[in-house]
């Protein structure tokens, strides 16, 4: 391509350039002259969104999924804001986002016009930028088209170093003026300036504490999937023959069917015997850490710093001494590459406790101590698993996880309505690396015949319920369940288990499917209250292997739950195990699992 393009297609031009295939989205009139030069880009496409706020969910899910960043587009003011509570979950779990905000002409902006979507007499028209500082790495205040390029390609890089969100704000008039199309030649680089030398010492410190270390484990985390090396981790867990261990918010990062794969550590609250293997170790490397409460049993996973190593984004800290100025994914290359082809540690898997029996076993209703691990079984390799906040999030976990499922959940910003939207964008992403892997034909064994599957709560898909219409509009087979539970029950058991500001607007769920259009509502709507009747659900054709989107709903009593929530809670002391108790919450393990982990004695190494 030779000659001028408009800024608008120069922007498209470079996002696709970095891997993105869809631009997600709701169109106003200042954005609407430059969404078109989106159709002029071979190969990308627009998702319209039902609201800004489900499509900055889109973008996230997509970004999680593909590992470049999801982009949205808004309109100045009224489309920009509806999207910040999105793009503060994005900046919140480092993922890769970029907000494009369709803004009103410099003319405009110059005279301080009354325009709609502004406020007051004298409108500042840039107020809602302000406002979005602290929700973003990098902004491009687009004004002057000689400087506009070169802006654009520095936060588009930005964006990937620093995995998180980046802002346009593209004035309505400056997105057709003209641009050289050679510019396109120069690829933007997007890798780090990786400083050879602190890199080298750290990944020696890194060896030699490990070479030193009897029984070395390693932890794995978020940070790690967000700054893309997963293929980095795995490796990794070829080449070292430890214990791995995982968090809530890194399940399925690496194959959990694996011998060396021990379960999630989650401090107090985990299957009897993981906790004491972690601890045994002498020596842990964590990988990508974020230690918030909702991914670290309510912070009660204590590391000793003096027998521990962290690989953050941008630094390795060894037993207390800090090796600045690296990166993440480089350094986990770097290390791969210095560590023997056979793995010096000869440890073996060490064999914890029998699990748990829950007390609930024989009810015929659907209980959560059930529901998680059968509908586990559900779940196969490929997979795309979406979770949401809520008793969901906690009872998902609590499985080992066939290999490659790919599962997302935002159980640090936690904003709940994330799923559902974020589900979309899974799909869009799956679907678009899943054919440029068959395209590659390099397909990794039983990734390719996935599918998206979201487990989302009853008052979360309340919030953002209306995207189920975009992806059926978008004939996407997604299959969701809903759990049908009568409210807010994990707000249930933190306070007001019985108060009526925990109850939600009462559900018909069959509507959903015939009101957005769908093929063939009857056969995709399933509802089960018993395990017999999901047994039966899970088994049909059209839920294995979709044509169509498909919904199964789940009703489930209203103070049941996962005992790993109750856990998290009850962990916090006796006035919250009381309150728990006196609500009636159902405890199927009896004191929440809290006190019969296997103790250290309990764990044996064969
Ligand atoms: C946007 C937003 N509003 C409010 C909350 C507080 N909140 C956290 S979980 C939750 C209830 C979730 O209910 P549901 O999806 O039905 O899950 P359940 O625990 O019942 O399985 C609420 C209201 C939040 N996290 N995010
Ligand atoms: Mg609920």
């Amino acid at each position: 391509m030779s000659g001028k393009i408009t800024l608008g297609r120069y922007m498209w031009e470079r996002l696709h350039q970095v891997g993105v295939d869809t631009i997600f989205g709701v169109p106003g009139d200042f954005n609407l002259q430059f969404l078109d030069s989106i159709y002029e880009v071979k190969d990308l496409k627009w998702i319209g969104n039902q609201n800004e706020l489900n499509a900055a969910y889109a973008a996230d899910g997509y970004a999680r999924i593909k590992g470049v960043p999801g982009v949205i587009v808004t309109t100045h003011g009224v489309g920009e804001l509806s999207a910040l509570n999105g793009v503060a979950g994005a900046m919140s779990e480092n993922v890769k986002l970029i907000h494009i905000v369709g803004q009103t002409t410099r003319a405009m902006q110059e005279k301080h016009m009354m325009i709609h979507h502004s406020i007051g007499s004298k409108p500042d028209h840039q107020m809602y930028n302000k406002a979005a500082t602290g929700l973003r790495f990098a902004a491009a205040e687009l004004w002057d088209v000689k400087t506009a390029p070169k802006e654009i390609d520095r936060v588009i890089k930005e964006c990937f170093l620093q995995s998180g969100p980046v802002n346009v704000y593209l004035p309505l008039d400056l997105s057709a003026e003209e641009v050289d199309a050679d510019l396109l030649k120069t690829p933007i680089d997007i890798s780090p300036k990786v400083d050879t030398a602190a890199e080298q010492k750290a990944v020696k410190a890194i060896t030699d504490a490990l070479s030193s270390a009897k029984h070395p484990a390693v932890l794995i985390d978020a940070l790690a999937h967000r700054f893309n090396a997963t293929s980095e981790t795995r490796e990794l867990f070829k080449k070292l023959n430890v214990p791995f261990f995982s968090t809530n918010m890194s399940k399925g990062l690496v194959d959990e069917t694996e011998e060396m794969y021990i379960g999630l550590w989650n401090g107090e609250v985990g299957t009897p015997g993981v906790k004491e293997a972690g601890m045994a170790s002498d020596l842990v490397l964590v990988l990508g850490y974020l230690p918030a409460d909702t991914n670290s049993g309510g912070f009660s996973r204590k590391l000793d710093d003096s027998k521990t190593i962290y690989v953050n984004p941008f630094e390795v800290i060894v037993k207390g001494t800090s090796y600045p100025n690296t990166h993440l994914k480089s350094v986990l290359a770097t290390l791969n590459n210095s560590l023997p082809q056979t793995p010096t540690h000869k440890a073996s898997k060490p064999q914890l406790p029998a699990p748990r029996v829950p007390n609930d076993l024989d009810a015929k209703h659907i209980t959560q101590s059930w529901l998680w691990p059968r509908l586990m079984s559900y779940i196969r390799p490929g997979d795309v698993l979406i979770s949401e906040t809520g008793t969901t999030s906690f009872g998902l976990c609590d499985n080992i996880f066939p290999s490659n499922v790919r599962f997302q959940g935002q159980n640090y910003y936690g904003s709940i309505g994330w799923a559902t939207p974020a589900t979309l964008g899974a799909e869009v992403a799956r679907l678009e690396v899943d054919q440029a892997r068959k395209e590659e034909e390099k397909e990794e064994q039983g990734t390719g015949q996935g599918r998206t599957v979201l487990v989302t709560g009853d008052g979360s898909l309340a919030m953002t319920i209306q995207e189920i219409g975009t992806m059926i509009k978008a004939g996407l087979k997604i299959v969701i369940f809903i759990v049908n539970n009568d409210g807010y029950t994990v707000e249930r058991m933190i306070w007001g288990a019985k108060q009526a500001y925990n109850d939600i607007v009462p559900t018909n769920y069959a509507h959903l499917l015939p009101l957005f259009h769908h093929p063939d509502p009857e056969r995709s709507f399933h509802k089960a209250a018993t395990k017999e009747e999901l047994e039966k659900i899970l088994e049909k054709e059209e839920v294995k292997n979709p044509e169509n989107l498909q919904i199964v709903e789940l009703v489930v009593p209203k103070l049941d739950t996962a005992w790993r929530l109750g856990g998290q809670l009850a962990v916090r002391g006796e006035a919250a195990r009381k309150y728990l108790k006196e609500e009636g919450f159902v405890d199927a393990l009896g004191n929440w699992g809290l006190d019969e982990g296997g103790g250290v004695g309990g764990v044996k190494w064969a």
